[in-house]
């Protein structure tokens, strides 16, 4: 059974253009002017483009003391209600478990997914295990990427030596490092202060965590990989000062890459000084909402390139959970949610207001991370060949955000109230129609794992992986690297 999206206008992350697209089994494989099909889905008035890519979320994490509500059957089932088809999770090992363990573990709870799916890894110590274990994800696991917790000091965190020796090992195997960039020892010595003065309460946790701690450990994070010789990604940016550091980076030639999440650039610090403590709470996440100034910093970065990919951190907890820190603002579980509302949400106010073009928002929310990531042109891209994750994007269909309509199992939600134009007529994965405009389709383990080779793979087809990394490694091979 052939599908065609007929009449609809392809937007991807550089062209704009009229084509009917054909679809076989789960593969695009045609795309041109009057296409037949055994199924017709009418694209008539909406945009064809690749379905979202959300490259942060935490589903059913075990997360200071408790597990993030929503898992891979929920989680994904609000990626696609909202055009998002695939994510990409962090496998967060247990103290002392084995990264190849909690791999297992993950891959358990994701046979859920309604959407496709694929890993980071979490560095949270360094030992001999660790530096083996490594070599076998990247060559056999299908997994390229390992985040490093710059805070969370007594739990996730890994010290500069840590972190310098695992960039080096990744730089050797072909991984890309992620990190978590805030200076885990300074939050905690301005908890323990605020604590100790009386500050109990949600406010607290964003006064403990100022835009400093960020732009101190992405600093030392690009830094530390410029000397690893290893590109570098900067998970959730929220504030100028790391962008800051990010740009510099990228101007000097240096593989860095920035994501701000779709809280950040949207919802300010103003929230923290709600009085009533459930609303606060629920909007504790590390780093914490920033001011208008920084949010301006993030959509000016998403317009001109020195940022890559809108994401969401997606990590939600019910307001029970969050209650395990009344009394301590330190032990209120961290995170919140945005898998159902990132597309329209920046569809709303970055696209409708002009400050992104539609090939923008393609780049942000889809193909940039799919490049980066190593799994382009597979996934986000309108191609011939490539899987058949699509949204058909109707940019008159509004609707508020709401909890009682939305897929996460969270009692409340953080953009409530957001009113959004533009919206998924049509949400494919892997060729099946599992979204109709508002009618759920999803189907429970339909999602699959996709595995990312290495990025010393191409490199090393090309004799060049060396000198392709880094200006550092340009400069030990014996040309200048450019900059200071
Ligand atoms: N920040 C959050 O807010 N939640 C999950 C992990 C993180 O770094
Ligand atoms: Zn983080
Ligand atoms: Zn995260
Ligand atoms: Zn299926």
């Amino acid at each position: 059974m052939s599908k065609v999206i007929k009449g609809g206008t392809i937007v991807t992350a550089d062209l704009t253009y009229e084509a009917d697209v054909l679809i076989e089994g789960e593969r695009i494989v045609a795309i041109g002017p009057d296409l037949k099909g055994d199924e017709v889905l009418d694209a008539t008035g909406c945009y064809v483009m690749p379905g979202g890519i959300d490259p942060h979320t935490h589903l059913e994490m075990p997360f200071m003391g408790t597990y993030s509500a929503d898992d891979f059957d929920s989680g994904t089932r609000a990626g696609l209600a909202g055009g998002t088809t695939m994510v990409v999770d962090f496998i967060t090992p247990r103290p002392d478990e084995s990264m190849l363990s909690a791999l297992q573990s993950w891959h358990n709870r994701a046979s859920r997914a309604n959407s496709d799916y694929s890993f980071h890894m979490c560095v949270t110590s360094w030992n001999r295990e660790i530096f083996d274990e490594m070599k076998v994800i990247i060559e056999e696991k299908g997994i390229n990427s390992f985040k490093h917790f710059m805070a969370y000091k007594g739990s996730l965190m890994v010290d500069d030596d840590e972190m310098f020796q695992s960039f080096q090992r990744l730089a050797e195997l072909g991984g890309l490092p992620l990190v978590h960039a805030e200076n885990g020892d300074v939050v905690a010595q301005m908890q323990a202060k605020l604590y100790a003065e009386g500050n109990t309460g949600p406010e607290a946790h964003a006064y403990s965590r100022p835009p400093e701690v960020e732009g101190e450990a992405t600093n030392r994070a690009i830094m530390l990989a410029d000397m690893a010789g290893a590109p570098l990604y900067v998970v959730h940016t929220s504030c100028e000062q790391a962008h800051e550091a990010i740009r510099r980076a990228r101007q000097k030639g240096m593989r860095v890459y920035g994501e701000p999440l779709i809280q950040h650039l949207l919802l300010d610090d103003s929230e923290y000084a709600n009085p009533d403590w459930d609303h606060s709470a629920a909007r504790v996440m590390s780093p914490p909402f920033r001011n208008k100034l920084h949010q301006n910093s993030l959509w000016a970065g998403l317009a001109a390139g020195s940022l890559s990919c809108v994401a969401t951190d997606h990590c939600t907890f019910t307001i029970a959970q969050k209650r395990n820190g009344l009394g301590d603002f330190r032990k209120i579980p961290n995170g919140t949610g945005g898998l159902e509302d990132r597309m329209p949400l920046l569809w709303t106010y970055g696209v409708r207001t002009g400050r992104l073009t539609m090939n923008e928002f393609v780049a942000v929310t889809s193909t940039n991370s799919a490049k980066i990531l190593n799994m382009y042109p597979r996934k986000g891209a309108v191609l011939v060949g490539a899987d058949a994750d699509l949204v058909v994007w109707d940019p008159k269909r509004s609707k508020v955000i709401s909890p009682k309509t939305q897929q996460s199992v969270i009692e409340y939600n953080v953009f409530d109230g957001y009113e959004v134009t533009g919206l998924p007529r049509f949400t494919l994965s892997r060729g099946k129609v599992v979204v109709e405009e508002a009618t759920m389709k999803t189907e429970e383990g339909h999602g699959k794992f996709v595995p990312r080779k290495p990025f010393t793979a191409v490199a090393k087809a090309l004799g060049q992986w060396k000198d392709i990394v880094s200006p550092r490694r340009v400069e030990r091979a014996g040309i200048p690297a450019t900059g200071i």
